[in-house]
């Protein structure tokens, strides 16, 4: 203990009466999830330290992270349960009991399920991914199809395409690959974990290909960086398997024995020649080239790609598609240092060993229930996911078809999620009964009839597997703040209340941890002896599953042609093969459209210091970038003589935000990037509320057509 004091400076201690406790920190990607080093003095938190035993993060901490502190004491806390007393939308709330609390909502809940009616309650969760089988359980137990979260703008679509061609999502295998290929991903930004394990790959040799419209750091570390225009990622896809087929560069025997559709596919990308492939995405045709040989013939490569970018595009599904053949078709799929299929999964993530997730979420079969919301005009949706489709909400609960949505109950909601969100507003404005816990107070709970005040990771327990195996079961390192609960409490509270026929939610949180993990063999009793985490009993690594397990399709094949988009074809129009076309609002498509308004504009690539709408609040992070901006290339700045720090103003035919201009080389001439999430200049308000990708319903957020002048022109 000595050697430990003195290396902190002599902090802990008796004297000091400082005790460091473990936690982690859940404020943005929960694959960073970093470990917290929490210095306590009489309950409150003194000094915040990356945990050194933290197997993911090793000691790091991001500026968001180190702003803990203001994280947790922020003023914005909601500090009791609350009633709303005056009109949706205005700051007239009084504070009640969490009885009080607990009592109204279980008698609307309730109501609502006696009248034979749940499907009319929504059960939402934003980007609390921490607690989300609990609450999915919890809806689909009470009786609704309508659990829903922001993974309807998040992960499931990407998740959609390798389903599509292969059956199962897969990851790269990172740590045994000596190429790999970054399909849109950022993670110096965003994943600072798993920045620092391609940093050090990248030093011991493996080969890198990053593709992205920006010149991001991990770009400028690349061997080839394919600066390719927002939203043509499939042109460039179908290029680069174009040169590996025609030159002779694809592995000819996966494709013969386990691939359905090559000629098909083969026949269709002769029109994408890099040529033209330069043409749509403004790549250098010689670079296409030398990235699809470097992808195809140093083995094993790895595919890697982002949850969001690729899929924020109206032919995002299609386009990712397009990219994850490249896997197959490279023989790189389900090898070692390839694109490994995978197991089970703990909160959303490959945990490494066996768990009960998928059978506790769906405790119930859908032909119980009735249609989901978005159900009927996005049938690959509900054949690949086991959620609603919130992007669709808003649509059903203003129009009240195919049945009214009335109630919601929601974890985290953020509005400005969503594209127009003004029409979120109104139709939040339009519920009957709307409860929201959440850390903060937002301009989304004023909407609320009540809301709940939930507490932040360190302030509750919480458990959390990584990808190398590590696991850590958190204690709270200090007490909820003002009457905070952890959300956990409330989900249990309310599964006691509420009208469930459902035993195991009634034993609550740790005993349904359990119940899910259980086939690992391990227990929160026993992980609760190691605060500052452990490593996970692995499942052994399998190759190749395969050739004994086939593919979960319905060729049973992979599938250059998707037979399940095939059975919708002629309803949907859904192309079999991954087809590219141009975003919906695009120069290509609407060329009379863009004359006036000429610009790409690309929102929410993630800035380091901010997530989402949360990051904005703290004085730290807000001071590395204190302005609402957007970044514009230099060439348009001189063209439109916009200085640096002018304010701008964004259009689209729907509506204008004005920001500070940001002149970057980072990005390319013609395209506007800017981040979502500002309150004072929500980006959201430009796009359509319906502008979607018909395969998954994600929003076309990374590209539509805008313009930008000076403000006052
Ligand atoms: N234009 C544009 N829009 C986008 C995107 C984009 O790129 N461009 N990205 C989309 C993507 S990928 C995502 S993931 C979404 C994210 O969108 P959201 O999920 O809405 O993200 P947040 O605003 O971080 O979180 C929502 C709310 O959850 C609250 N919250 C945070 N932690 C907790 C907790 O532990 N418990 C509870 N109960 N509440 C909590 C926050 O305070 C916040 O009010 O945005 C999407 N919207
Ligand atoms: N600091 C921070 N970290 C975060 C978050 C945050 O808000 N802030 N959010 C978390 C969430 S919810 C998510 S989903 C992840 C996202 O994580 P990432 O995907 O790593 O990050 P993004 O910045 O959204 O996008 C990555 C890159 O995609 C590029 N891109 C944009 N449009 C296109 C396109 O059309 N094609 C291609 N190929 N690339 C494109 C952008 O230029 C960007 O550099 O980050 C998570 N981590
Ligand atoms: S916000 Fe920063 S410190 Fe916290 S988990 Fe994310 S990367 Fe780690
Ligand atoms: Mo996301």
């Amino acid at each position: 203990m000595l050697k430990e004091q003195l290396k902190k400076g002599k902090i802990p201690g008796e004297i000091t009466g400082i005790e460091v406790k473990k936690s982690i920190c859940s404020i943005c990607n929960p694959h960073s999830h970093c470990g917290l080093d929490l210095y306590i003095k009489d309950g409150e938190i003194v000094k915040v330290e990356g945990m050194l035993e933290h197997k993911n993060s090793r000691g790091t901490l991001c500026s968001k992270g180190a702003s803990t502190r203001q994280y947790v004491y922020h003023p914005d806390r909601i500090k009791t349960p609350l009633k709303r007393v005056g009109p949706k939308g205005s700051d007239e709330f009084v504070a009640i009991s969490w009885e009080e609390a607990y009592s109204i909502i279980a008698e609307k809940f309730n109501r609502l399920k006696k009248e034979g009616e749940p499907e009319k309650a929504a059960f939402f969760v934003g980007y609390t991914k921490w607690m989300r089988p609990f609450v999915q359980r919890l809806a689909h137990t009470y009786g609704t199809p309508n659990y829903c979260s922001e993974s309807s703008t998040c992960f499931k679509a990407m998740a959609m395409a390798w389903k599509l061609n292969y059956g199962a999502p897969t990851m790269p295998d990172i740590g045994n690959t000596n190429c790999l290929l970054v399909w849109s991903s950022n993670p110096m930004y965003t994943n600072t974990t798993q920045a620092e394990i391609l940093m050090d790959k990248k030093d011991s040799g493996m080969k890198m290909i990053v593709v992205d419209p920006r010149k991001t750091p991990l770009a400028n570390l690349a061997d080839i960086h394919l600066q390719l225009l927002p939203g043509t990622d499939g042109a460039l896809a179908l290029a680069m398997g174009n040169v590996i087929i025609n030159e002779g560069l694809y592995d000819k025997e996966f494709v013969d024995d386990h691939f359905h559709g090559f000629d098909e596919y083969k026949a269709y990308i002769q029109q994408f020649t890099p040529e033209r492939a330069e043409e749509i995405t403004k790549v250098p045709k010689e670079k296409i080239i030398e990235a699809a040989r470097l992808y195809s013939t140093v083995k094993p490569a790895a595919f890697m790609p982002s949850a969001s970018p690729v899929v924020h595009h109206t032919n995002g599904v299609q386009n990712y598609r397009a990219a994850m053949l490249l896997v197959g078709l490279t023989g790189n799929f389900d090898v070692m240092g390839g694109n490994l299929v995978k197991g089970s999964v703990w909160l959303e993530s490959p945990s490494g060993f066996p768990t009960c997730n998928q059978e506790y979420i769906t405790p119930k079969p859908w032909s119980e229930m009735k249609e989901r919301i978005g159900e009927k005009e996005l049938p690959i949706w509900k054949e690949l996911t086991d959620e609603a489709q919130a992007i669709l909400m808003p649509k059903q609960i203003l129009s009240g078809e195919p049945y009214p949505i009335t109630h919601m109950l929601a974890f985290g909601i953020n509005h400005r999620m969503w594209p127009d969100s003004e029409n979120m507003l109104n139709a939040l404005k339009k519920l009957e009964f709307f409860v929201t816990t959440d850390i903060f107070f937002t301009d989304t709970c004023k909407y609320a009839d009540i809301v709940l005040p939930v507490c932040t990771s360190v302030e509750r327990s919480e458990l959390k597997s990584y990808n190398n195996g590590y696991i850590i079961y958190t204690q709270p390192a200090i007490k909820p703040l003002f009457e905070s609960k952890s959300d956990a409490d409330v989900i249990f509270e309310l599964a006691k209340r509420l009208d469930i026929d459902d035993d195991l939610m009634q034993k609550g949180y740790e005993a349904n941890i359990d119940w899910i993990i259980g086939p690992s063999g391990m227990t929160v009793e026993e992980l609760k002896k190691h605060p500052s985490g452990t490593m996970a009993p692995k499942d052994p690594v399998r190759y190749k599953k395969y050739l004994t397990e086939g593919f979960h399709t319905l060729s049973g094949k992979a599938e250059f042609t998707s037979e399940l988009l095939r059975q919708y074809q002629a309803d949907y129009g859904f192309d079999p093969l991954p087809v590219y076309k141009p975003s919906d609002s695009s120069a290509a498509a609407m060329p009379e459209v863009a004359v006036k308004y000429p610009f790409i504009i690309n929102t929410g690539s993630r800035l380091p210091m901010y997530v989402h709408s949360r990051t904005f609040r703290l004085p730290w992070t807000k001071s590395l970038r204190p302005n609402s901006s957007a970044d514009i290339n230099v060439e348009d700045a001189d063209r439109l003589q916009i200085q640096q720090d002018d304010d701008i103003v964004i259009s689209t035919p729907k509506g204008s935000v004005k920001v500070k201009a940001n002149i970057s080389e980072m990005i390319l001439p013609g395209v506007v990037s800017i981040s979502h999430g500002y309150t004072d200049a929500d980006v959201n308000t430009l796009i359509e509320a319906y502008y979607i990708d018909p395969i998954s319903g994600f929003p076309g957020f990374k590209a539509f057509l805008g313009n930008i002048e000076k403000a006052g022109n």
